[in-house]
């Protein structure tokens, strides 16, 4: 009997470890969790404060990598559900002017969804992407270079919780 009650305890707690993979308020896409911020930071300060808010759960966040159209029409779909019309993305080319690389894995970008007219390093200043909304300027939750210093809602991303991590 005890061995059943065992059996039963450790089967309700992988489920609910299945089903919580991301916490509340983050939204589970493959084998990541996405949470869209409330509040405008500049790029420097929404990379720190996923950071941040990643170690609240014990987990490594970053700025979110957009790296195929299936992500991308994820993103865009939270983003149309909160009536965002622009978001930080992982995306920068500061380090050399057109080279694109994602934050969370120093990747160069190959996937790329740019607006019209992107990236265009307006004022010689734009060095970090944004996904933008802005229907009369043909953006369609493409995306733009801004200057990384204008404050902007982002898109946090970190691993999904598996039963393979608990355990192992
Ligand atoms: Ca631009």
């Amino acid at each position: 009997m005890t061995t059943v009650w065992t059996k039963l305890l450790v089967l309700s707690f992988v489920a609910a470890v299945v089903f919580c993979a991301c916490p509340n308020n983050w939204s589970h896409y493959e084998d990541k969790c996405f949470f869209l911020s409330r509040d405008n930071e500049t790029f420097a300060d929404s990379l720190k404060l996923c950071e941040v808010i990643g170690r609240q759960y014990g987990r490594s966040a970053s700025l979110a990598t957009v790296d195929d159209a299936k992500t991308q029409e994820f993103l865009t779909d939270l983003m149309i559900k909160i009536n965002s019309d622009g978001m930080y993305i992982g995306l920068n080319d500061l380090v050399e002017e057109g080279t694109f690389h994602w934050v969370a894995n120093g990747r160069q970008a190959t996937y790329l969804n740019w607006g019209p007219g992107q990236p265009n390093n307006r004022w010689g200043n734009e060095n970090c992407v944004a996904i933008r909304f802005d229907a009369p300027n043909g953006f369609n939750y493409s995306w733009t270079d801004d200057p990384c210093t204008v404050p902007t809602t982002y898109i946090c991303e970190m691993v999904a919780a598996n039963i393979g991590n608990l355990l192992g």
